[in-house]
């Protein structure tokens, strides 16, 4: 079955992998499943045929015969349950796995996403200076605790898992603030995730999109 997911056409990161497609590429490698990429420019994702694949007409979407997802949570926990790779057989350590995919992306991703936000867009604001210490604490009393968690472990639960892909791409969102630089046992998590070929061949192909020559 021909598997097919969306990309912006060019990500305003210009390649580093953070626009959210790059997570599902990575399970997408992992699990050895080829894929094709349909790139969308920001007005396309405004229109009706992207919003008939994706309600809010974003990125990424993912496709495979009847079936159309959207949401990144969703599309990789699709991508677990159905091959081998990123979901461990058994069932108390699978649930475990899930939990910490929704701790990625409703418990840590929250926190960062308005920290990222607040750097981005919100610099010229008035009440900017104020603000950013506040958002930034939040972020790291999300980091502390998950640091804790860790501890001197490679992986959240053991093995490596689609918990632990998605804890890592919430995370890298974080690489240029330096405050993993904190928590040398979560800036080590997430070199480990980033030295994995899987995720290395979902960074080269986003990569070689976004940095490819204009006609
Ligand atoms: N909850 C959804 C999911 O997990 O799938 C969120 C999807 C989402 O936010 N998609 C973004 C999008 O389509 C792209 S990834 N935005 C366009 C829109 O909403 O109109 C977010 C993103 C974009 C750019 C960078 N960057 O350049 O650093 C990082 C992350």
């Amino acid at each position: 079955m021909t598997v097919t997911i969306t990309a912006f056409e060019r990500s305003p990161d210009g390649g580093q992998g953070l626009a959210r497609d790059t997570r599902v590429r990575w399970a997408l490698e992992e699990v050895g499943q080829p894929y094709e990429v349909r790139l969308v420019s920001f007005g396309a994702m405004k229109e009706p045929a992207h919003l008939a694949l994706h309600p809010f007409g974003q990125i990424p979407t993912y496709e495979e015969g009847d079936l159309v997802l959207f949401e990144t949570g969703a599309i990789v926990l699709h991508i677990a349950e159905r091959q081998p790779g990123l979901l461990p057989d058994d069932a108390d350590a699978r649930a475990r796995a899930i939990a910490w995919m929704f701790a990625a992306l409703n418990t840590v991703e929250p926190p960062i996403l308005e920290f990222a936000t607040a750097r981005l867009f919100e610099k010229d604001r008035p009440w900017f200076e104020e603000r950013l210490p506040l958002v930034e604490e939040r972020v790291r009393n999300r980091l502390r605790q998950l640091s804790a968690r860790l501890g001197d472990a490679d992986w959240l639960d053991c093995v490596f898992s689609a918990g632990d892909l998605m804890m890592v791409s919430v995370l890298l969102r974080l690489k240029s603030s330096g405050m993993l630089n904190k928590f040398p046992n979560l800036a080590g998590y997430v070199a480990r995730g980033e030295a994995r070929a899987a995720y290395k061949r979902a960074f080269a192909a986003q990569w070689a999109i976004n940095n490819r020559a204009v006609d």
